[in-house]
C-alpha cells in the first residue's frame, strides 16, 4: 500500500540523517531499508536472510513498504528489531525474546473485549484487524532505557478498532493484558513481575489518530513472536513499556487501570510515561538517546509526535513526573 503524500506521522526530522562516516559502517546493515528508499516492491535478501537464520519465516518475501520522508537513513534492520527486545515473559536479556519464544503459539488466538462497551465479546485477530483496514507505519520506538529504534509496522489504527467496539460514556480509559502461558513463556514462571503484564491508556490516547494495533513488521502480514505476535500496541509517543505484547484482553474501564511497571515502581514509571527529555529517570537522564545499532541523539519531546498529541495533555505541567 503506497500512501501518496506525507503523513503526519512521518516527521523525524532531517537533522536524524546518519553521518556519513555512520553510514559507511552500516552500508551492510542497511541493505533492506536502502532498497525500501527506492520506494519499489522489493525482496530485500538481507532481511530474508536475517529471518531464514531465525527460523521465523518460511517465505522471505517482503511486499511494498512506504516510509517517512527522512526516515528511510534510520530504519533499523529486521535482524535488529527481531533481535535486540525486551519481552519480559521470555526473560529479561535483549536476546531472550528472539532465543526463547520458540515455543510460543500465536495461533489460534482470541482476545476477550470487556468493560463499557457495546460489543462485548470474543474476537479473532482478523476481527480486530480486518485485511482491508491493514497499513503501513514507520515509527520511531524510545525505551525508558534509553535506547531507540526506527520500526515499520504493519496493523490497524487503534481509533478504527476503537469505533467499531463502541465504547459508551463510561469508557474513560482502556485497559490491555497480555497471554500467560507458562508452558510457552520460560519468563512468567518466575516473579519477574507481577504477571500478567498490563498496560493501559486515557480514552482519547487510544483514539489519537498514532496509536496502533501491530500485527505484521516490515511489510510481513505477521509478528515474530518476540516483538509480540499476533497483535501488540504501539504507541510512538510514550516509553516503549506502554506499548504492551501478545494482547489477549482489552477492557474499557472508568477508572485509571492498573499497570504492570508503574506498579512495580512507581516512583520510576508513571501511567502517561510520556517521552520527556526534560524529566529524567530517577536513575539517568532522559535527555539523550542511544539510536541503535550506533547512532546518538538527542530525545525528542513527545518522541518528535508533539503535533499530533500535546493537544491533549493541555494544563498538565509537562516538567513533571507523570
Ligand atoms: N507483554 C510485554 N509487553 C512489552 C514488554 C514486556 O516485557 N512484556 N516490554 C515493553 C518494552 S520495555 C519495550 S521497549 C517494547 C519493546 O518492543 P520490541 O521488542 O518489539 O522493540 O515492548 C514493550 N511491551
Ligand atoms: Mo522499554
Amino acid at each position: 500500500m503506497l500512501f501518496k503524500k506525507k503523513r503526519p506521522w512521518d516527521t523525524i526530522p532531517s537533522s536524524e540523517i546518519t553521518p556519513e562516516s555512520l553510514y559507511v559502517d552500516r552500508r551492510q546493515f542497511m541493505g533492506a531499508s536502502m532498497a525500501f528508499a527506492a520506494g519499489a516492491v522489493v525482496r530485500p535478501d538481507s532481511v530474508g536472510e536475517a529471518a531464514r537464520r531465525l527460523g521465523l519465516h518460511q517465505d522471505p518475501e517482503v511486499g511494498p513498504v512506504t516510509y517517512g520522508e527522512n526516515l528511510r537513513e534510520d530504519l533499523n534492520t529486521w535482524e535488529q528489531v527481531t533481535t535486540y527486545n525486551n519481552f519480559y515473559e521470555f526473560g529479561t536479556r535483549k536476546q531472550d525474546p528472539a532465543l526463547y519464544s520458540g515455543d510460543f503459539q500465536p495461533e489460534p488466538w482470541t482476545v476477550e473485549v470487556t468493560g463499557a462497551v457495546k460489543n462485548a465479546g470474543t474476537y479473532s485477530v482478523e476481527d480486530l484487524a480486518p485485511a482491508d483496514r491493514i497499513e503501513d507505519r514507520i515509527y520511531r520506538l524510545r525505551c525508558v532505557e534509553a535506547w531507540s529504534m526506527v520500526i515499520p509496522w504493519r496493523g490497524v489504527a487503534l481509533r478504527d478498532v476503537i469505533s467499531r467496539l463502541e465504547p459508551t460514556a463510561d469508557a474513560k480509559y482502556v485497559a490491555f493484558e497480555t497471554a500467560v502461558r507458562p508452558s510457552e513463556m520460560p519468563g512468567v514462571r518466575r516473579p519477574i513481575l507481577d504477571w500478567p503484564y498490563r498496560e493501559g491508556l486515557r480514552i482519547d490516547e487510544a483514539a489519537n489518530e498514532l496509536t496502533f494495533l501491530a500485527t505484521g513488521l516490515y511489510g510481513r502480514d505477521d509478528l515474530p513472536n518476540q516483538n509480540g505476535a499476533p497483535l501488540r500496541l504501539v504507541v510512538p509517543w510514550k516509553y516503549g513499556f506502554k506499548s504492551i505484547k501478545s494482547i489477549v484482553r482489552i477492557s474499557f474501564v472508568e477508572e485509571q487501570p492498573y499497570t504492570t511497571w508503574k506498579a512495580s515502581a512507581p516512583n520510576e514509571y508513571g501511567f502517561y510515561a510520556n517521552v520527556n527529555p526534560n524529566v529524567d529517570h530517577p536513575r539517568w537522564s532522559q535527555a539523550r538517546e542511544r539510536l541503535l545499532p550506533f547512532g546518538r541523539r538527542e530525545t525528542d519531546m513527545f518522541n518528535g509526535y508533539t503535533e499530533m498529541v500535546e493537544h491533549m495533555y493541555r494544563g498538565m505541567d509537562l516538567n513533571r513526573w507523570y
